[in-house]
């Protein structure tokens, strides 16, 4: 890949509203992602790997548990700069936020909020160092968008409890310490189980041949008479409720995440087309690529507003479900049609990995799929405005 040049565009003085720290933060990311991440992620995500050597800085850059507070390891940061920290992994590579999102928002953010105090306290600091990594698995085989129906279950065994089942689709699975598992109990109720790497009967086997999201690991999670003991049940919460709860942790960061994907995408194509020069002149001197680059610095710049107002919302503790679906439908649609408009501004080149932007493209695809697909969220809308449920 090229070097990276990367410029944000900050078309409405967006970084005006925020604070020192938040430029602070959002810097010390830009600058890691520009030194550690765009160097070696084209050549991982060609081999389909995971660069596992950049989770000690993904750790510094505070990625792991932003918001979560200090006591317990976390960087105690407000939700605009966890989303700013989002935002300038995923201008890297969307599976590197995946990493990040999944450690913070599904695993140490279940423990923090429904753990016990020994649960926080033997897990969250190492989490945040990335000492310990973690996984989340709720999806099933036969339950993706409907995870209510899922059919993993847990008995009670007086002693410990007994898990059985299966989990497909899950991120940092094949090297992950510890996952949060949601499974049903005897009575059909979900809880969430802190299920540990080491115990007998738990496999993790990897998923191959995606065309997505290459340099983050996939992988199933099963489960053949796992032995879990009692105090690895997360006693805080339990129902659907409980890793809905965790969703729209994580699927905030994504509504960030998508504008960096879009901005380095936009940014990449601006500047190639200000370079390439066809029939005499500049390609940016065409009307026709103008309009593709004025539309996508437009929806950029709305993507940006949308997601600050959120985080606004968030640290006031008001934003809803239903926003933060909007916000992460919208901007991971704007990303994906960025993504497109812009390979074709490359021409040819724009399908090689000189350049990140199919590499955002292909990437995208899981997003707009994972932590909801983009029709849920708009039923999850369409309920919220009508007061009637779309989905059954
Ligand atoms: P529904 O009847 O609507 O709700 C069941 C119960 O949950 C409550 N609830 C929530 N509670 C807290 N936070 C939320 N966000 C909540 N949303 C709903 C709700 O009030 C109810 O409580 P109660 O007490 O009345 O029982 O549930 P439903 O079965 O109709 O499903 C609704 C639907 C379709 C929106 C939901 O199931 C859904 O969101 N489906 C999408 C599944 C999904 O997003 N999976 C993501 C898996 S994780 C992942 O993809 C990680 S990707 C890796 C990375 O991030 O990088
Ligand atoms: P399905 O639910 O089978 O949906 C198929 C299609 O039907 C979609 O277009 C969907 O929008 C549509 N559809 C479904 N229901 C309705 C309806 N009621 N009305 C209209 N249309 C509908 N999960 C985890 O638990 N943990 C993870 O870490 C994780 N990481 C992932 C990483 C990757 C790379 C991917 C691709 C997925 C990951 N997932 C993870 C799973 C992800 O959350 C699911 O793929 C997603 O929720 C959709 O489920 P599904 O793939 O089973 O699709």
């Amino acid at each position: 890949m090229r070097p990276d040049l990367f410029e944000a565009p900050d078309y409405y003085q967006l970084d005006d509203l925020l604070t020192e720290e938040h430029l602070l933060v959002r810097d010390a990311a830009r600058q890691w992602v520009k030194r550690d991440v765009s160097p070696i992620i084209e050549e991982y995500a060609q081999k389909a790997e995971f660069p596992k050597q950049i989770l000690k800085g993904l750790a510094e850059i505070g990625a792991f548990g932003p918001y979560i507070p200090e006591e317990y390891g976390g960087a105690g940061l407000d939700q605009i700069s966890y989303g700013l920290i989002m935002q300038e992994i995923e201008r890297g590579d969307s599976g590197v936020r995946s990493t990040a999102s999944v450690q913070s928002s599904l695993v140490m953010y279940p423990i923090f909020a429904y753990g016990s105090e020994e649960q926080r306290k033997k897990f969250l600091p190492r989490l945040a160092t990335g000492e310990l990594m973690g996984c989340f698995g709720l999806t099933e085989p036969d339950h993706g968008s409907n995870p209510g129906g899922m059919t993993t279950n847990f008995k009670d065994k007086g002693d410990h409890y007994l898990l059985n089942g299966a989990k497909l689709w899950i991120s940092n699975s094949p090297f992950a310490d510890i996952a949060i598992v949601w499974a049903k109990n005897e009575e059909g109720r979900i809880h969430g189980l802190i299920v540990e790497r080491e115990m007998e009967g738990f496999s993790t086997p990897e998923t191959h041949n995606k065309w997505s999201l290459r340099a983050s690991a996939t992988g199933e999670l099963i489960f053949d008479d796992v032995k879990v003991p009692k105090e690895n049940l997360l006693p805080g919460k339990n129902g659907l409720g409980a890793p809905l709860g965790c969703l729209d942790s994580a699927r905030y960061g994504i509504a960030w995440g998508a504008i960096g994907a879009a901005m380095d995408c936009y940014d990449t194509a601006l500047r190639y087309a200000k370079e390439r020069v066809q029939f005499g002149k500049p390609i940016a001197a065409t009307q026709l690529q103008q309009k593709k680059l004025a539309e996508m610095v437009t929806e950029i710049t709305k993507a940006q507003l949308l997601a600050y107002r959120l985080g606004q919302l968030k640290n006031e503790g008001k934003a809803t479900t239903a926003q933060i679906s909007m916000a992460k439908r919208n901007n991971v649609e704007m990303a994906i049609k960025i993504a497109r408009e812009a390979r074709q501004i490359l021409g040819g080149m724009g399908i090689t990995g000189e350049y990140p932007i199919m590499r955002h493209m292909m990437n995208l695809e899981s997003v707009l799929t994972y932590e909801g697909t983009h029709d849920i969220h708009l039923l999850i809308t369409g309920a919220d405005i009508t007061g009637h449920q779309a989905f059954k």
